[in-house]
């Protein structure tokens, strides 16, 4: 391991993010969720590996664009063992100072929560992966373990049925409020964050009045699923417009399918990194 590895692999979550935001100057993170329909045709003719070597070509274009890319495993779980590798190779191509969110949404009863939390943290490195806190802390523990690390917590998830549970009344609250409570409680030692779905603002102004300044907030649901940006950022944010990772998939990886597929992917990365460091400025210099 060398020593710039070992540099990153001590320093703490919250560090990390602050370092990458500050170095790309960018919230956004783009989610390496490959789809063979979706992938550029020709890569499947010139290349014994074409996921890899589209991996590897959207990082090469984005990696001065972003602070995270998060990896949803069930697009490579689908791929049985040859998924695991690639997963794999993917995660040891990203350079070492931009944040791996492994996005499984995770979790089980203590003993079994334990084996993802070593599965994710130890077995593929990951700085941050998704849990699902519907088993309570027992299953959460495990993960919290981990002091470099940080646990995003589903609170407020971006698709329309979310509210058939999270918006449910308990001690006059909604359960996705009570989630974000618990998740600001058991960030004692600062390993938790938030998942809140770019597509509900009012709720992510909600959970950004609860969690406070310093939790970052993960939040799909900009590009294919018509997330507001200006909401995201002006809601999502901490005072400062940091704490907050703002992904997207399929609108920056799939902006392309021919042979200048690389120029779109560009193209969609840098706008939205733009557009939100527009908002971003105007949160600070208006104090919103
Ligand atoms: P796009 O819609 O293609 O940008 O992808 C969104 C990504 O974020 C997918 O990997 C989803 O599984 C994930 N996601 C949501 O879309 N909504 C959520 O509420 C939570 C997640 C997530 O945990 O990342």
């Amino acid at each position: 391991m060398s020593i710039y590895y070992q540099v990153f692999e001590r320093m703490k979550f919250n560090e990390k993010l602050d370092k990458i935001v500050k170095k790309n100057n960018s919230l956004l993170c783009v989610g390496l969720d490959i789809d063979k329909e979706k992938i550029p045709e020709f890569l499947f003719e010139k290349s014994k590996n074409p996921y890899l070597k589209f991996n590897k070509s959207i990082v090469n274009e984005t990696k001065d664009l972003v602070c995270a890319y998060k990896i949803n495993m069930a697009f490579y779980e689908f791929f049985g063992k040859t998924g695991y590798e690639l997963l794999e190779k993917t995660i040891n191509y990203i350079p070492k100072d931009i944040i791996i969110i492994l996005d499984g949404k995770r979790n089980d009863i203590g003993n079994t929560a334990k084996k993802y939390a070593q599965s994710l943290f130890e077995t593929l490195n990951a700085d941050a992966a998704t849990v699902n806190p519907y088993l309570g802390i027992d299953g959460i523990k495990p993960f919290l373990e981990y002091k470099n690390k940080c646990s995003f917590i589903l609170c407020r998830t971006s698709n329309t049925s979310a509210k058939d549970f999270q918006d449910l009344l308990s001690d006059n609250i909604t359960l996705y409020e009570k989630v974000a409570h618990k998740i600001k409680e058991w960030n004692n030692f600062g390993r938790c964050g938030a998942v809140v779905g770019a597509t509900y603002p009012k709720e992510l102004k909600n959970i950004r009045k609860i969690l406070g300044e310093d939790i970052p907030l993960l939040i799909p649901g900009i590009g294919k699923q018509g997330g507001d940006v200006e909401k995201t950022i002006m809601y999502g944010t901490n005072k400062k417009g940091e704490m907050a990772i703002i992904n997207s998939s399929r609108g920056i990886i799939f902006a392309g399918k021919d042979e200048k597929y690389l120029e779109k992917v560009r193209k969609s990365a840098l706008d939205l990194r733009n557009i939100i460091n527009i908002y971003r400025n105007e949160k600070i210099k208006f104090d919103i």
